[in-house]
Order: structure tokens, then C-alpha cells, then sequence
């Protein structure tokens, strides 16, 4: 925590699109009048046929419901590339840089885009796609990755985008659970100068999930990789002879758009689902004044398309508002640490839009990654995916954006659709590691255990006591699950499973998830889903996994296990443990550590005491608490004992 604070600097204050004055008196508005303020808003959007109802909401058990401008239709595509062919036609809608800067990048206009993505609908349409179907899409950072996402939107066809980093087996699953039968994929990822092979992976995840009747592949690196006949055909070839224009699809608001698997505190991750129009007028707006957009930027969201940040930063909110994007399909390392420095000097990057754990990897190689390029062009500064500690802050803030622009620290999750809690560049004071203040029509409350509302400074667990237009309408497939995850802990109001601290100021600092959620680099990962990974092997026969800090990471996998009888945990089994859950879920889910355990402290009941085994974890094993309870106390001595030297 640092006491430090940035105000306004007079530039800014003199051009922001809003200021302090502005976003009070908005803010109150939004929260006094919601009706009118989001009639306004939502004139951002075009309307097909115009909603009169704005809001109809409650979070009560009762008469739960969430509905915006639900009598409204609309084509969300339309609204990101149709209504812009008049003025901006000519203008880049994506500058998109490769993995390797010595690939050819490519800049694709308004125009390609609008052909690209009425092309690519057609042929959707020619393979039997028709609304309300999901087209699962698994695809490294190329523009056809955003073609197709808007391609389903044009026809009406719900998109659940999987990250390319995922397993085959993480694949399928998500496949099966939305029922889709059609699979966009192409032939290889590039990241980092190493290919992923992803029609590979998607073959091995179709060998048990047979269903699936029509694989779209694109070309990409060119690799010879085997085609099923009958089912696989390429994306050129799809896409031949079909129309430069289609039709889009009238949509109601509360029609869905998209699926996005995230992981929660149960094993199976959730299909949290997203519907039309307010998910429309949330990304547009939070995109607008969260980085105080103007025509003209050039717009950088580092994130992937495969997380919600790529869906509400990189697709829907920019292309909604026109803006010209930097679709990067590398990482920060590679071929050096200078590479998105030399991008944003390349495309004069206005608005960078990353995440810390990105920042702490560039800081700690030293600042002559920096040296060569100006960054010059930049004017607004984004963090998003876990809180950031207060030395990336600062560095991010003088070193990258020479002291000249304000940071973003956007706190949101996948649920919310969109920004939730940030300073607004221009109208908020800075304080590095604080996401600030709320959105506007986002009502906070920091409740303690109990459920009591605190007042004033306090820290607590951070609930939303009313809903906003980018909130997400369903886990897919399971409408009692909704209530149950978000609204029955406190009662009437949207529980974010966050820790959050107020400051005298008001200002909001996240501490943290409060559930068996693990941050790593940004990334989601429940501690049930690799428990479940780990205990798939024969001889182990039981685990535990709980977060451990990590220097770049954020958080790391901290795994506890249990082998049966006879058999000794060794570094052969340790290795085939981090391979079996790369396997079942992904490289992003490798564990750090993996601990053999002679047992798991456990309470008479027989549940696992996970506070007791964190803390070993972190290595704070002074104030393990009250340990009485255990069934076996002298466990905790054995695992403190076991402990690997990390
Ligand atoms: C957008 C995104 C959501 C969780 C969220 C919180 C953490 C995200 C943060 C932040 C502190 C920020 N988180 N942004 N914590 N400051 N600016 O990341 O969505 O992948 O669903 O993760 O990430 O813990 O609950 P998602």
C-alpha cells in the first residue's frame, strides 16, 4: 500500500472528455435517474427498432430478473461496421502485427472488415448456422479471429470463443457443454516464435466429442495438417463465391451474443452467457470515457480475444465506437523485451491497455528495453486482470508513459461485461494500486462476513446492489446456478467474490478474490479444476491446491498431494502430475509447486482447512491460527517440515 497520490495534471484537466465536476454530476444521475441516463446512453447504439422500456431488474430471489431496453432490436455487427462504411470507411480498423516483426503485418480498413466479416457470415449461413446456434472458435490472435466473432453476430449465431492455449481435453468439454457443431480453428497459433498446434488439438478433442459435423479451418502458417473428409474444409475455401454483403439479423437486446467459459470455486468451469444491447452500450461506453477515447486514437488492448477483455476491448467496444486497433498476436518477449515498446512507436499507439503481470516480466529486465523507443504517442495508460502492485504502478506510469499519462486500473470481470471500478483519466486524482472509483450506474457496498453494510473506511467483501446494462444474464445450460453463484450470499444484491478496501477518500483498493479462485497472470483458475486434473492419476488419491505469490505471475499453483498407499512420491511422479494438468486444462494451469503430502489437515468433519495449508504455502507459517480443530494437528508440522524450498 503507498499513501502517494497523482492529481489531475492542468492538461488534462483542461481537455478531458470528463472531469471531476462532470463525473460527479453524471455519476449522480446515473444512480438517481437511471432511466434517463441510460436512455441517453443507450442512443450510442443503432437501434433497429427503438426499446421504451430501459430497465427492468431486481436481484430478489422473488421476482428475480435482468432485462435492458428489452423491447429494442439491433445487430451488434451492424453497429461495429455497417454504420461506419460512410465516414470511415478507408480508416485501419486493425493494424495487425505478427508474432514475428520479420512476418508481413497487415492493416485491415473498415471496409475489409465489413466484406471480410459479410463474406465469412455467408459462408456460415451455407453451412447450416442459423441464430441462436453456438460456433465454438478457436483461433490465435489473427483479424479472422474478430471476423468470425462478428460473423455470428451478424447472423445471430452465439459465439463461445475458447483460448488458444487451451487443452484438446478443455476444448471438448466447452464444446459439449453448449452443444455446438461447428468448430472455427486454423491449422497453427504462433506465440513467442513456438506454434501450438491447433487443428491438432481440435481433432483430439473431436475423437470423444463426435457431434461436431463442420470444422472451418484457416490457413495461417501454412503447416501440413491432415483435413477429415466431410467434416473440415478451409476457411478460403468457405469463404469463395459468397457475397460481399449480408443481411444482419434484426436482434432483440436481450437476444445472446456470446458464451466465455470462466472458472469459479466448482470444478466445471461456467458458461457465463451475454446477451445484445446492453452489453452494447456498456462496452461502448466504458471503452469512451475509461480511456477518454477519441476519434483518431490508435488503440492497443494487449489482452487475447480468447478472455472477456479481448471480447469487450479488442471487438465489441472499439469496433462499436470506430476505433482504430492494434491486433498483436505475440508476446512482450519476443524476439526481446522491447517489442511492444516498438509497437506502440510503429502504429503511434495513443491508448495502451495491458496487464501487470505483462509489466512486472518488462520491468524486472531493466529499463534499457525501453531506451531506444520514445513512446512519444502515448496518452492513456490501461491495467486490467488483477490488482497492481504499486512498483509496476509507478513504473508503468514514469518509465512507460513518461510521467505524462494517466493509468486506467480497470477492476471488471468476466460477469460484468465491462469496466466496473476505475479512474477516469482527466476526472479522478491517481493513486497507484487503487481501482478508484465506479462507473457510472455501478452501486458498491463493502458488507463484512455477516452481511452488515460497512460505512466510511472499511474492508470487506465487494457487492453491487443493482444491476447495469453489461451484466451477464446466465451460466448457459444451468438458470439455477446464476442465483445460487452471485445473489445468495448477500441477500438482494450481486456478491463479486472480491475483497475490496475504502479509503477515506472513497476510493476503491481490490485485495483480492475471496474464493477458491486462483489469479495467474490475469488468468482464472479454480483450485477445484486442478484438484480434479491431479486426482485423475492412479496413484494419487487426493489433493489440495491453494495460491502461493509469485514475483511476475501474481499468484502461482501451489499443489498438495496425497498418494496411495505404497507409493512414494518422486520427481517422475511430480513431472507427470504438471503434464497431466497441462493436459487436462492447459499450459496456463502448470503448477508451481507440487508438495507430497503424508495427509491433508483436516477438521473432525473431515474438511480440508485450506486457510492452514495457504499459509504454508506463503511461507507464513508464524500465525497459522487455531489449529485445535484439526482431526490430526500433527499434520501441520509435517507438511511445514515437507515444505519444498520455493
Ligand atoms: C477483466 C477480468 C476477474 C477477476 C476479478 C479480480 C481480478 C480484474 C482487476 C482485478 C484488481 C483490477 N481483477 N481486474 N483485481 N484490480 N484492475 O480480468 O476478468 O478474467 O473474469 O477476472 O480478476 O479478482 O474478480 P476475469
Amino acid at each position: 500500500m503507498t499513501n502517494k497520490v497523482y492529481p489531475v495534471s492542468d492538461k488534462w484537466a483542461e481537455n478531458a472528455l470528463l472531469d471531476a465536476g462532470t463525473y460527479e454530476e453524471k455519476y449522480r444521475r446515473s444512480i438517481d435517474d437511471p432511466d434517463a441516463f441510460w436512455r441517453e446512453e443507450a442512443q450510442r447504439i443503432d437501434w433497429i427498432k427503438p426499446f421504451t422500456e430501459v430497465k427492468d431488474t431486481s436481484f430478489d430471489q422473488a421476482d428475480f430478473r435482468i432485462n435492458w431496453f428489452s423491447d429494442g432490436t439491433l445487430n451488434l455487427s451492424a453497429n461495429c461496421l455497417d454504420r461506419h462504411l460512410a465516414a470511415r470507411g478507408d480508416q485501419p480498423a486493425i493494424y495487425w502485427e505478427p508474432d514475428n516483426p520479420a512476418d508481413e503485418a497487415r492493416t485491415l480498413t473498415y471496409r475489409d472488415l465489413y466484406e471480410e466479416t459479410c463474406r465469412f457470415a455467408n459462408a456460415l449461413k451455407a453451412n447450416g448456422v442459423k441464430k441462436g446456434d453456438r460456433v465454438t472458435i478457436y483461433l490465435p490472435m489473427v483479424p479472422e479471429a474478430a471476423v468470425a466473432m462478428l460473423a455470428c453476430a451478424r447472423i445471430g449465431a452465439v459465439h463461445s470463443v475458447i483460448f488458444a492455449g487451451f487443452s484438446p481435453e478443455a476444448l471438448g468439454n466447452r464444446i459439449e457443454d453448449c452443444d455446438s457443431d461447428i468448430v472455427i480453428t486454423a491449422d497453427e497459433g504462433k506465440r513467442g516464435g513456438k506454434t501450438i498446434p491447433l487443428k491438432a488439438n481440435v481433432d483430439e478433442a473431436l475423437d470423444h466429442h463426435a457431434h461436431v459435423s463442420r470444422v472451418i479451418m484457416l490457413r495461417h502458417t501454412g503447416a501440413d495438417v491432415p483435413m477429415k473428409q466431410g467434416r473440415d474444409i478451409d476457411w478460403a475455401e468457405a469463404v469463395n463465391n459468397q457475397p460481399a454483403e449480408c443481411e444482419p439479423e434484426e436482434m432483440n437486446a436481450e437476444d445472446p451474443l456470446f458464451i466465455l467459459y470462466t472458472s469459479g470455486s466448482t470444478g466445471k468451469p461456467k458458461g457465463v452467457l451475454h446477451t445484445t444491447g446492453g452489453y452494447a452500450v456498456w462496452t461502448s461506453m466504458t471503452h469512451q470515457y475509461s480511456f477518454d477515447y477519441r476519434a483518431g486514437d490508435v488503440y492497443w488492448c494487449a489482452a487475447d480475444i480468447g478472455w472477456i477483455t479481448g471480447h469487450s476491448y479488442i471487438v465489441y467496444g472499439p469496433f462499436a465506437n470506430g476505433a482504430t486497433n492494434v491486433m498483436f498476436e505475440g508476446v512482450p518477449n519476443y524476439p526481446d523485451f522491447s517489442r511492444f515498446w516498438q509497437i506502440v512507436d510503429k502504429y503511434k499507439v495513443s491508448t495502451l491497455y495491458t496487464a501487470p503481470t505483462a509489466l512486472r516480466a518488462l520491468m524486472r529486465e531493466g529499463d534499457q528495453w525501453l531506451e531506444s523507443t520514445s513512446r512519444a504517442s502515448l496518452r492513456v495508460l490501461g491495467s486490467v486482470g488483477e490488482p497492481i502492485n504499486p512498483e509496476a504502478w509507478e513504473w508503468y506510469y514514469h518509465k512507460v508513459g513518461n510521467g505524462q499519462c494517466p493509468i486506467a486500473d480497470t477492476w471488471w470481470q468476466t460477469e460484468t461485461g465491462g469496466h466496473m471500478i476505475t479512474p477516469l483519466p482527466g476526472a479522478h486524482a491517481l493513486k497507484p494500486g487503487s481501482a478508484s472509483k465506479p462507473m457510472f450506474g455501478v452501486k458498491l457496498q463493502i458488507r463484512d462476513a455477516e452481511g452488515t453494510v460497512l460505512e466510511g473506511a472499511c474492508e470487506g467483501g465487494l457487492v453491487i446492489t443493482d444491476s447495469w446494462p453489461g451484466q451477464m444474464r446466465g451460466i448457459y445450460g444451468d438458470a439455477d446456478r446464476f442465483f445460487d453463484t452471485y445473489f445468495s450470499a448477500f441477500k438482494g444484491t450481486y456478491f463479486t467474490s472480491d475483497g475490496c478496501r475504502r479509503d477515506e477518500d472513497g476510493y476503491y483498493w481490490i485485495t483480492g478474490r475471496m474464493d477458491d479462485v486462483i489469479n495467474v497472470s490475469g488468468h482464472r483458475m479454480g483450485t477445484a479444476e486442478v484438484e480434479s486434473a491431479l486426482v485423475l492419476h492412479e496413484h494419487v488419491s487426493e489433493a489440495a491446491v491453494v495460491a502461493m505469490p509469485h514475483e511476475v505471475k501474481g499468484q502461482g499453483i501451489y499443489c498438495y498431494v496425497t498418494t496411495i498407499a505404497g507409493v512414494e512420491g518422486d520427481d517422475t511422479l511430480r513431472k507427470e502430475l504438471i503434464k497431466l494438468v497441462r493436459h487436462e486444462i492447459g499450459p496456463i494451469a502448470s503448477p508451481e509447486v507440487i508438495q507430497f503430502a503424508p495427509a491433508l489437515p483436516k477438521t473432525r468433519s473431515g474438511k480440508i482447512m485450506r486457510r492452514i495449508l495457504r499459509k504454508i504455502a506463503e511461507n507464513d507459517t508464524s500465525s497459522l491460527g487455531d489449529t485445535s480443530t484439526l482431526a490430526d494437528p500433527e499434520v501441520v508440522d509435517q507438511l511445514i517440515a515437507g515444505r519444498p524450498d520455493v
